[in-house]
């Protein structure tokens, strides 16, 4: 039997958490054979709530949840953490403003990117899903500096699997014959779903769909405004999609993707034009525990015209909380 694998969970007693956790518990994350141990964090307020959830994970008997914890201090729930799953964020309520959003958000991410510093494991791989993803993702990064800025990850898979579905559906194809699709930027309507390199069966996705009207204006939208869209048809955010999407990150990510493209949000490496640092959604292959980029794609005006839209929104962003790092 292998030893246990430490996953932190934050927001645990959430919508998205009570999608996750059974499936990480049930070795859908890490594989069949390998065992977890739950560590929880929420809020003081929610932890009669986490325990409920806890109790439900009991009952499923799981051969591989080798223990669990709840806490509401990040430096319990990280301390030698492998696996992070930042998903607890502060919502926006109403009358909030943008800017206040992401300032509450800052002391979240600040707070616990520095207990992440201090003691998880220090190959641990962070997943940040709590909006706005991939700033939240920058300010953990760079409050814990003693860690590798690699290892701090944004959540674009939801976006990525969306895309995926639409071209399915536009093209008749099974969604597992897609290749080489990605997804460009920040986690949020500006994001750039790009089918340009896209094949299935060895034909370009491009030459099949033939439209460019499709693309910029029903398959762009759709992908871009998917989150609302679910909001509006089912009164709550995407949840199990979401939670199916951070099961897939983390999956890929450890246990590789077999030479396939999929799309994580990371620390930008000075490439497509992306300033250095920038959590920034790219194509990457995974294999042996580690991320590549997928370098040298060629980027036309109109994809440099929306990679530099998406940027703009998260440089607004990085201004934003910069003065709190
Ligand atoms: P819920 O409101 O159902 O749950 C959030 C949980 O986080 C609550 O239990 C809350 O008490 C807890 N929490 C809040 N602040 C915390 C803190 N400082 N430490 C620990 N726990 C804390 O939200 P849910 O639907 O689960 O969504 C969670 C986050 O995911 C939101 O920020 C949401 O915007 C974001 N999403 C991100 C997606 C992505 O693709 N990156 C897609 C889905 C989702 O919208």
């Amino acid at each position: 039997m292998k030893a246990p694998v430490r996953v932190a969970v934050t927001g645990a007693a959430g919508q998205i958490g009570y999608s996750l956790l059974f499936r990480i518990a049930s070795g859908e994350m890490l594989g069949k054979d390998q065992p977890v141990i739950l560590q929880l964090l929420d809020l003081p307020q929610a932890q009669n709530a986490v325990k409920g959830v806890m109790m439900e994970l009991e009952d499923c008997a799981f051969p591989l949840l080798a223990g669990m914890v709840a806490t509401d201090d990040p430096k319990v729930a990280f301390k030698d953490a492998q696996v992070a799953l930042l998903v607890g964020a502060r919502p926006r309520s109403k009358g909030m403003e943008r800017k206040d959003l992401l300032t509450a958000n800052a002391e979240i991410f600040t707070v616990q990117g520095k207990a992440l510093n201090e003691v998880a494991a220090r190959d641990v791989r962070v997943l940040v899903v709590g909006n706005p993803a991939n700033t939240n993702a920058y300010i953990a990064m760079k409050s814990a500096p003693d860690l590798p800025a690699r290892n701090f990850t944004a959540m674009l898979r939801l976006d990525h699997n969306r895309a995926l579905s639409q071209i399915a559906a536009k093209t008749g194809k099974d969604v597992a014959s897609i290749e080489k699709l990605t997804v460009w930027g920040n986690h949020s309507p500006t994001m750039y779903a790009d089918y340009r390199f896209a094949t299935i069966d060895g034909q370009s996705v491009k030459a099949l769909i033939n439209d460019e009207a499709w693309n910029r204006d029903v398959f762009l939208p759709t992908v871009g405004k998917r989150g609302g869209a679910i909001i509006e048809a089912r009164g709550l955010s995407s949840a199990a999609s979401a939670a199916n999407a951070a099961i897939d990150h983390i999956r890929d990510w450890v246990l590789g993707t077999n030479g396939k493209w999929v799309t994580m949000g990371i620390p930008s490496d000075g490439s497509y034009g992306i300033p250095e640092g920038v959590i920034y959604g790219v194509p990457v292959t995974c294999a042996n525990g580690e991320y590549t980029r997928v370098q040298g794609l060629e980027i036309d005006e109109f994809s440099r015209e929306r990679l530099n839209f998406t940027l703009a929104e998260l440089e607004e962003e990085r201004a934003g909380i910069a003065h709190l790092l």
